[in-house]
């Protein structure tokens, strides 16, 4: 059965895959699974029929049959169990590799989110200027103590797992900033999750919705 995942109809992101839709088209794209995407607005996210769902009115959802799932982690971590190639068959390598399913959604990005929040939620407190650095300190000994930790491995517990592709899609989130450029093992990590080709294509499908979208509201 073809699932069909929930994507931003118009991602604020202008189509750089940094929404976690991207996380599961990239799953599905590495365990080479077909899938439908339903666009959703933003007021439809918020209303009845969405939220049945995803009960706090987000995307990603994923249907398929009777199963709904929301939680970009576990509907990654439900595609890894069922199809080859995103979770090592070994039990302790399995269980690592969930480990760090649960690192970059848990210990990595909190720390960068608080960041976005402090940009774009923040901006006109009176403390901003003074919590913002404070907040990228935070973001700073994190990536430090990943970047340790990865040192010059491929990835970071033997053979490309879902750990790493939502690891490297956590870390995707600070592409709008410098802050990643001073771990250069972490941004050839990154670039090196980028270059899969499961990655490209689920990047481009994603990168398709903005265009189409521009399209249209040129035309
Ligand atoms: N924990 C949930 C999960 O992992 O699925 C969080 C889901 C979530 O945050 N969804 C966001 C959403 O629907 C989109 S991905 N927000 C609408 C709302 O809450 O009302 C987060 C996101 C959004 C935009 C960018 N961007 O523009 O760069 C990046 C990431």
């Amino acid at each position: 059965m073809i699932p069909t995942i929930t994507a931003f109809e118009q991602s604020p992101d202008r189509g750089q895959g940094l929404a976690r839709d991207m996380s599961v088209r990239w799953a599905l794209e590495e365990a080479g699974q077909p899938y439908e995407v339903r666009l959703v607005s933003f007021s439809a996210l918020k209303q009845g029929a969405h939220c049945a769902l995803q009960p706090f009115g987000q995307i990603p959802t994923y249907e398929e049959g009777d199963l709904v799932l929301f939680e970009s982690g576990a509907i990654v971590f439900h595609i890894a169990e069922r199809h080859a190639g995103l979770l090592p068959r070994d039990a302790n390598a399995r269980a690592r590799a969930i480990t760090w399913m649960f690192a970059a959604l848990s210990t990595v990005e909190p720390v960068i989110i608080q960041r976005e929040d402090s940009l774009y939620l923040e901006r006109d407190r009176s403390w901003h200027e003074e919590r913002l650095p404070m907040v990228e300190d935070r973001i700073r000994n994190r990536l430090a103590e990943l970047g340790n930790r990865l040192g010059d491995q491929e990835w970071l517990d033997g053979a490309f797992s879902a750990g790493d592709l939502l690891m490297v899609q956590v870390l995707r989130r600070l592409s709008g900033s410098d802050i990643l450029n001073d771990y250069p093992n972490l941004v050839t990590y990154v670039a090196r999750g980028e270059a899969r080709s499961a990655f490209k294509r689920a990047f481009a499908a994603q990168l398709a919705v903005f265009t189409a979208n521009a399209t249209e509201r040129q035309g």
